[in-house]
């Protein structure tokens, strides 16, 4: 039976997480834990990042011992499949290479599969790999988007010169008479290396079919089993989507890399239908970093125009974008829509133009990385209004402000197409600056300068457009996939209620905070709420976790089913009550008639009543249930102002940490404590990007930071003690006023640190630095590039 209604408001509270007592204590089952007798999949992976295939021999491994098949790409093309991994959202001009699950004539990166084999154990599965011959015509590589435009190289012969799509947001005419009328611009060429996600499961597959009734069901490491069964069905297996039914277990990270529909789920699946059984496919961490898909990749020009009192008049940014080998699902709309449409970040900037080449190379595929596109869109502008203020001798700060967009010009249209739903940012700013002591830093800063120790101060403000929507919107700008979420709240006759949400947890929590929101909205302890995710059979539709959405559209559509479901118990209480349905208020789960407070009835009592179906209101169908689409008007807009210390040692240009200040407004919070959780795994992946991690290709195109000990995530000695605190200025058109927060620090971060390490090295004559900000860069700075 359900517990007795609580008084206490769920919703705001640091509810404990429900999802650790699994992870603690290893009970919580992953996809590697799944199938435990199938055979194994191990995947032939490109000797070189682009050559042509001459020759596959597999008879060597079909021979070994412990071999059950090994299939190449021509065998997928005889099984008359499909045999696409398509792009998600369009573009004008857009090419669409196709992409097979296993290349047959051609390799373009060293991550492309060449061939399975199924093997009874894992290790038979590896070793035979060893035994497939595959004769190479090897063909020069090209691996940075800025030199793939106009290399002789050609990744696809789709695609002259490389180009995937060049695309223009903004009006240039008026960007150009910005800058004639400025009084200065600013200039700064920046890249933004490549970063690899580091999820701490790699990704895997466990596929089982079953030929007498065609169902093929497979577990995977997904953050959005929904869309992984429309694409799997429809574009790449042909395999019927009602009898397709997609698991993510418990998913160990994702940070974005377990969004895309990659070849290799693709292919243990196929192998499972071939085989008319169970497969599993677990990737190796070097399999992982060659091919999960990357992030960032920007070469950028990009120009402030100002008035010499720090008044923005336009921006303008041209970037050559890195796709990689592939266009994964989102490639194109990570470094176009989400990139361009944000470089206003905090600020009334009257004229905006960006342009943006996205190239292919002969590098892992290119998508959307925690931060997705808004983490490099901000960067450019918190970058180059550092650099502006400098050049016109400024404090940066000061130009921040000057340029803020005010509390009362909400919704603010952009020069760049995002109407901005609501933004307190000068409250949150003077909050950080107030926690950082800025002007004490400044003068702590001058007087150690005197001394010969170099100390720096960044801040970086951001906005984020978080839950891509509205879907009409999206689809009018190419893309082929909703931005609503699907919500089922039901209650079961004894009063205990589930939720099914078409969001994917892969650490964020949903269990906990999904369940908070029903709690709220039904009115019952939170612990009578189970939430369910992740499971197409379990889960009417969904559009997964990524872009911070979740908690916005995710809540939204759980709060709507909530309300629906009120509605119709209210019509239930009334007809028990005798009273008029507006005579019945609902509070903190019990119906009361207005004015007689001893008339009352729980939500629990009805949902009893409701599937009794006895004693409902006549034409009313008996259950107590309700789906939700919710389909938000807008994005949210979280933002935020992150501000760091730092000290270089000029000696051997490392950067120490001295402080760490974080204030990000995500509007409602349901889960203080989750969200304090989000930043600073956010915060930490900033900081990453900003001082150590790129993966790094030379120039035959082999990724050299292949592993963990070449590519050098932060480590807990390397961060430093982070202080939060919030703003709360919540979404108005969100149900529950809830904005995203998952990728918000990870956004301001990067900036502030860049920012801070570059002001530490102010005497030195530096202006810009490109990450990472490793000892040897920072170093080599400092002395002008001489040492
Ligand atoms: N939340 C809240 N109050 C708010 C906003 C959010 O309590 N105002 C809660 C949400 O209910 C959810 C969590 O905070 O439990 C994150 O919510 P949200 O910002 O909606 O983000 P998503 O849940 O959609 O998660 C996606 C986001 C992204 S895009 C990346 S990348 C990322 C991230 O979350 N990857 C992560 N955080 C991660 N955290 C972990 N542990 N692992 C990852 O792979």
């Amino acid at each position: 039976m359900a517990s007795e209604p609580n008084a206490e408001s769920v919703f705001g509270s640091s509810v404990e997480r429900r999802e650790d007592v699994g992870l603690l204590t290893g009970d919580a089952e992953f996809t590697d834990d799944k199938l435990q007798d199938a055979a194994h999949v191990a995947i032939l992976r490109s000797q070189f990042a682009h050559a042509t295939i001459e020759e596959i021999d597999v008879s060597a491994a079909e021979e070994r011992d412990g071999v059950l098949a090994v299939y190449t790409g021509a065998d997928v093309e005889e099984s008359g499949v499909p045999n696409d991994i398509p792009t998600a959202w369009m573009l004008p001009g857009l090419v669409t290479p196709q992409y097979r699950i296993m290349a047959t004539d051609k390799v373009r990166h060293t991550g492309d599969a060449l061939a399975a084999v199924v093997a009874e154990d894992r290790y038979a599965a590896y070793d035979a790999l060893d035994d497939v011959d595959v004769t190479y015509d090897r063909l020069e590589a090209v691996t940075r988007p800025d030199e793939a435009v106009e290399s002789d190289v050609t990744v696809h012969e789709e695609a002259p010169d490389n180009v995937a799509f060049d695309f223009e947001l903004g009006d240039a005419d008026a960007v150009d008479e910005a800058f004639e009328a400025a009084d200065h611009v600013a200039s700064v060429d920046l890249e933004q290396p490549r970063i690899i996600p580091n999820a701490v499961e790699p990704r895997a597959a466990a596929a089982s079919y079953d030929p007498s009734s065609d169902e093929l069901t497979v577990w995977m490491t997904s953050q959005n089993p929904h869309l992984h069964r429309v694409l799997m069905s429809t574009a790449t297996l042909g395999h019927p989507e009602h009898k397709l039914r997609i698991v993510a277990p418990e998913v160990g990270g994702g940070f974005g890399s377990k969004i895309y529909h990659y070849p290799d789920e693709a292919i243990t699946a196929w192998c499972a239908k071939q085989l008319g059984g169970s497969v599993k496919w677990q990737a190796t961490r070097t399999q992982s970093y060659a091919t999960d898909c990357h992030g960032r990749d920007h070469v950028t020009e990009a120009e402030l125009a100002l008035d010499s009192d720090g008044t923005i008049r336009g921006l303008r940014v041209e970037t050559h974008a890195g796709l990689g080998a592939h266009l994964s699902q989102f490639a194109t709309a990570t470094p176009s829509y989400l990139y361009a449409t944000i470089l206003s970040s905090e600020y009334a900037i009257p004229a905006i133009h960006c342009r943006v080449i996205g190239a292919f190379t002969n590098t892992t595929p290119v998508d959307a990385y925690r931060g997705a596109g808004r983490a490099e869109g901000i960067y450019v502008t918190e970058r180059i209004v550092d650099v502006a203020a400098r050049e016109l001798d400024l404090d940066p700060v000061e130009v921040r402000r000057t340029n803020l967009i005010p509390p009362e010009e909400f919704p603010y249209e952009t020069a760049v197409a995002l109407v901005y739903d609501s933004g307190e940012y000068e409250e949150a700013m003077d909050r950080a600056l107030e926690l950082i002591d800025y002007e004490g830093v400044r003068e702590r800063q001058e007087k150690l300068r005197e001394g010969g120790r170099y100390l720096g101060v960044g801040v970086a403000n951001f906005v984020e457009s978080a839950g891509l929507s509205p879907s009409k919107a999206a689809g009018e700008l190419g893309a082929q996939a909703g931005g609503w979420e699907a919500g089922v709240v039901r209650f079961h006759p004894s009063g205990t209620v589930s939720v099914a949400v078409g969001t994917a947890d892969q650490g964020q929590g949903h269990r906990t905070t999904l369940a908070q929101v029903a709690a709220a909205e039904l009115g019952v302890p939170v612990d009578d709420v189970e939430v369910v995710e992740g499971d197409t059979d379990e889960v009417p539709q969904g559009m997964g976790t990524y872009g911070s959405r979740s908690g916005p559209v995710g809540g939204g559509a759980v709060a709507q089913s909530g309300r629906k479901v009120v509605e119709k118990a209210r019509s239930i209480a009334a007809h028990k009550l005798e009273a008029s349905e507006d005579d019945v208020e609902f509070d903190d789960g019990t119906f009361h008639v207005v004015g007689a407070p001893d008339r009352s009835i729980s939500i629990q009592e009805l949902a009893y009543a409701a599937y009794l179906g006895h004693d409902i209101p006549d034409e009313m169908e008996p259950g107590l249930e309700a789906t939700s689409y919710y389909d938000p008007e807008n994005f949210t807009f979280p933002f935020g102002t992150h501000a760091a210390v730092v000290e270089v040692d000029p000696d051997t240009g490392e950067v120490e940490f001295h402080r760490y200040v974080a204030v990000d407004d995500c509007g409602e919070q349901i889960n203080p404590m989750i969200v304090e959780g989000q930043v600073h795994g956010g915060i930490a992946q900033g900081i990453g990007a900003a001082l150590s991690e790129a993966a790094n290709y030379d120039d035959n195109g082999t990724l050299v930071s292949g592993s963990m000990n070449e590519y050098a995530l932060p480590r807990s000695d390397s961060l430093p003690e982070y202080e939060t605190d919030s703003t709360v200025t919540p979404s108005p058109h969100n149900p529950i006023g809830v904005k995203g927060v998952g990728e918000s620090a990870t956004i301001g971060a990067t900036p502030a640190v860049v920012n801070a390490v570059v002001d530490a090295l102010e005497p030195f004559g530096v202006d810009h630095l490109d990450m990472p900000l490793t000892d040897e860069t920072v170093w080599t700075a400092i002395d002008g590039g001489e040492r």
